[in-house]
């Protein structure tokens, strides 16, 4: 290795400030130096057990492969010996698994393949090309070999690969950058930041997913970089047909995920990164929060203007204001005197009570978590050995060091008094990039030092998943603490992989109308980046919506798997000021509402309209959450992902399919009347019409104030329900509604269980498909049950939307049915047995 004094300005360093200056001025001393490390020269490929190959290198860089299945490659490349393998984001339910492997030498490289891809790898330097084999095109193309830098004072500062990428390429996914749908043309980086007021061209939000698809000449692929350092994203923003990916330490550990379908590297990148557990019915339901409500009275007049006003709502959340002056686990007794009381009797009219739970903990002897912390050494200590100590709420914090295992199982049983004692049903982790109030870069120095699961090292390796690492810990406490509940978790930060713990809402975003688009845009991408448990701040954290803007944001959010309003009221943004009583009083003269009734008569009629069709829905999109589960692919969705080879699914990128039935066209404008759809291929009837559609084209929909276009795939059959005023009501109910909708063929399957604990996991659920058959003659819905959970109710209310006339005659099981039909405008009804096998229509 050579000290190297080239006149060079590195284009992905900007800031570094290496040898060129030093040498201008006639020097042989430098600020720093620079080794360069790549492959260089082949010298062959052993194949150790059946799934990993090694590649010989001459040069500094090691190449190891992995083959996870057909269809997955994981490719490492480390600049010495790799380390130790290990990751935070792989499901220990993954690893390589049956595939069919096969290696050749040639000339000037090696083919390893499997059933579904073949993988290039050139003996002059290394580089590496992916085919997919369905359709022989090429999918991965190294355009330079791996590249790694170390400088002499800064260690391995860089690893990266540089891919061949066209303009044409379209690029998705990415976590929640709130940009367009399309990153073709842009760079971006991962770096989990508190991101106040975010706008669309941020470049490093709250959480760091490092994986993107692309589609590439009509063929999907998936790339997922495990590295928790901060990762670059250049999507060939300088127009120069390159995608170069880098990050700024570790291994260049990455897996090429095969498609040709978008679906299915969603469902690949599911099962390596690990899917969460079913939510608790609860948590699907409406939610409403606020910085903050206090004191008790104000929380029970909440609860009660929810029930008086008659619009459903199963949680309400304490801001951080519940604390005893910003300690954690503890409560201000003045507001809340009997939080027991309170939230028993708010359990008791169907509301679950969520709490916020930061990670800073005060620096406080009197403190017990602090006190107790200290004795066992689980906060963070900088290289020097001091405490990392730093303002949030409190002015001095101080951090659990989550990465260290012994940390996770001192700080989940901390919940224990709110959870166990208390009642809290949810619990809420904010501010865990860490955020760290007053210092520009808004989080802890690189020198903070971190366990890593037992190896040891700075924050600038862990940053990324820290956060993680705090919802892991909060969740498996949870879970520890009643182990027959599902756990509820709302968390910011995250990493790859951290939705097996937690929900995650988008942050601090603004009413406006740009950010309901953002809203829209950041849900789709979380979901399709594995995280479909997802909201926003419905209304916009900062600023105040107006009542239409807050109104179109409801209607959009009865689609998003977290459906919860936040605002921040009068408040400050923390930063500037920390204790301020000041704030207090402003907040408390103005209190900037945002519950769904604060806008007059006829926005709280709309707003009650769309939760109410929440409620409806909600078998519907439990099941959807379901489905997700087991297959792998995300609740909310692109168009194009239901056809990639339509250009219009990606033109209108503001639509979006919400489970296997369901195609929402949200308003995300001011003032609209009328608006363009786009109705992919198939048919498509209008959910609140009827009105039967062919797909493959764009039509004009007349928008009115209290709904927005929602339509449903021909074939499908709804499972829905009366309103109810929370999720706990639903066990009284008698009926299920089936809308059915007609067509050709077609089936859809609605799951439901407990909504609560695990018995679904002995099969303690319900699992109906139905199936509709039509021909010339007749129409027959078939229904066949798996499982064994009693789902309460008795009766299906059949309703068929696409008759074009009254039908002659309805048979249950064999039975003519003569009584009991009713013919609506939309749809004709008859009521059945919750049971029964077919119903035939003649
Ligand atoms: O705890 C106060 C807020 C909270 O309402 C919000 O949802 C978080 O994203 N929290 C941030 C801290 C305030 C920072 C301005």
């Amino acid at each position: 290795m050579a000290k190297l004094k080239k006149k060079v300005t590195l284009p992905y360093a900007p800031d570094a400030n290496l040898t060129h200056e030093a040498e201008a001025l006639g020097t042989n001393r430098f600020d720093d130096v620079y080794y360069e490390h790549s492959t260089g020269k082949v010298s062959g490929i052993t194949q150790e057990g059946k799934y990993k190959f090694v590649v010989h290198t001459e040069g500094k860089a090691e190449l190891n492969l992995e083959i996870w299945n057909d269809s997955v490659v994981r490719l490492r490349f480390s600049v010495g010996e790799p380390g130790r393998d290990f990751s935070y984001a792989v499901s220990d339910k993954a690893g390589p698994q049956d595939a069919k492997v096969g290696m050749e030498e040639h000339k000037t490289h090696y083919l390893i393949s499997t059933a579904a891809l073949t993988l290039e790898i050139a003996k002059a330097d290394g580089q590496v090309t992916i085919v997919d084999q369905s359709s022989g095109k090429t999918v991965h193309e190294f355009a330079a070999p791996f590249y790694g830098r170390s400088t002499l004072n800064r260690g391995l500062e860089q690893v990266r690969i540089q891919l061949k990428t066209d303009k044409s390429e379209a690029i998705y996914g990415l976590g929640d950058k709130a940009w367009d749908t399309n990153l073709q043309g842009t760079d971006w980086a991962n770096w989990n930041e508190d991101s106040f007021a975010f706008g669309p061209q941020h470049k490093t939000v709250y959480r760091s997913i490092p994986f993107y698809y692309g589609l590439r000449d009509g063929i999907a692929y998936g790339l997922f970089l495990d590295n928790t350092y901060k990762t670059h994203f250049d999507f060939n923003s300088h127009k120069n047909g390159l995608t170069t990916i880098w990050a700024d330490g570790g291994e260049f550990d990455y897996y090429f995920i095969n498609g040709p379908q978008l679906n299915d590297v969603a469902a690949r990148y599911h099962h390596l990164t690990g899917t969460p557990e079913l939510p608790p019915l609860w948590a699907m339901g409406y939610h409403q929060c606020r910085w903050s409500y206090y004191p008790e009275s104000r929380v029970r007049e909440l609860a009660q203007s929810f029930r008086d006003k008659k619009i459903p709502c199963d949680a309400l959340y304490l801001d951080i204001d519940y604390m005893d002056g910003y300690r954690c686990f503890t409560w201000n007794k003045e507001y809340f005197p009997d939080p027991k009381g309170m939230i028993s009797d708010l359990k008791d009219d169907g509301f679950h009570t969520v709490v916020m739970i930061d990670p800073g903990i005060k620096v406080d002897k009197d403190y017990h978590v602090y006190a107790d912390g200290m004795e066992k050494d689980v906060f963070c200590r900088r290289t020097s050995g001091e405490l990392m100590v730093g303002p949030v709420w409190p002015p001095e914090c101080v951090w659990p060091d989550y990465t260290d295992p012994y940390v996770r199982d001192w700080w989940g049983p901390l919940y224990k008094e709110l959870y166990v004692d208390q009642g809290v049903s949810g619990f809420w982790n904010d501010m865990n990039e860490p955020a760290v109030f007053k210092v520009n870069h808004l989080t802890f120095p690189d020198d903070v030092g971190h366990d890593f699961d037992g190896d040891p090292t700075n924050h600038k390796k862990a940053h990324n998943i820290y956060g993680m690492q705090m919802t892991r810990a909060s969740y498996d406490g949870l879970k520890a603490l009643k182990p027959a509940k599902r756990p509820f978790l709302l968390g910011r930060a995250s990493f790859s992989g951290g939705q097996r713990y937690a929900a995650l809402w988008t942050g601090d975003n603004i009413a406006s109308w740009e950010h309901l688009q953002i809203a829209n845009r950041q849900c789709i991408r979380m979901a399709i980046s594995g995280f479909s448990m997802v909201g926003t701040d419905i209304g916009g954290f900062v600023d105040n919506p107006t009542p239409e803007m807050f109104t179109r944001w409801l209607q959009l959010a009865v689609f998003h798997p977290v459906m919860r309003v936040h605002s921040m009221g009068n408040n400050s943004d923390g930063a500037a000021e920390v204790e301020a009583d000041a704030v207090k009083k402003a907040e408390e003269a103005n209190r900037q509402d945002q519950e769904p009734w604060v806008h007059g008569k006829v926005h709280t009629k709309h707003n009650r309209k769309a939760i109410e069709m929440r409620y409806r829905l909600l078998p519907y999109l439990y099941s959807s959450f379901q489905q997700h589960l087991t297959t792998g692919v995300p609740v909310l969705r692109n168009l194009f992902f239901y056809d990639q080879t339509d250009a219009n699914c990606l033109k209108f990128g503001d639509q979006f399919l919400y489970g296997e039935d369901l195609m929402v066209a949200p308003v995300l404008k001011k003032g609209i009347t009328r608006m363009q759809v786009y109705l992919p291929k198939g048919e498509w009837y209008d959910f609140w019409t009827g009105d039967l559609h062919q797909g493959k084209q764009k039509i004009t929909a007349k928008i009115k104030k209290d709904r927005i276009p929602v339509f449903v795939r021909a074939g499908a059959t709804l499972p829905m329900v009366d309103v109810v005023q929370s999720t706990a009501e639903m066990r009284t109910l008698r009926n299920l509604e089936l809308n059915v909708y007609l067509a050709k063929e077609g089936s859809s399957t609605f799951y439901w269980d407990a909504g609560e604990g695990y018995g679904y996991q002995a099969e303690q659920y319900t699992e109906r498909t139905y199936t509709i058959k039509r021909s010339a003659k007749k129409i027959s819905l078939t229904q066949t049950i798996k499982g064994e959970y009693n789902p309460g109710f008795r009766t299906a209310q059949i309703r068929l939307a696409g008759l074009t006339q009254p039908p002659t005659s309805f048979s249950v099981d064999g039975k003519l049915k003569t009584a009991g039909i009713f013919y609506g405008k939309r749809a004709v009804m008859v009521t059945v047995p919750i049971d029964f096998t077919e119903i035939t229509i003649g």
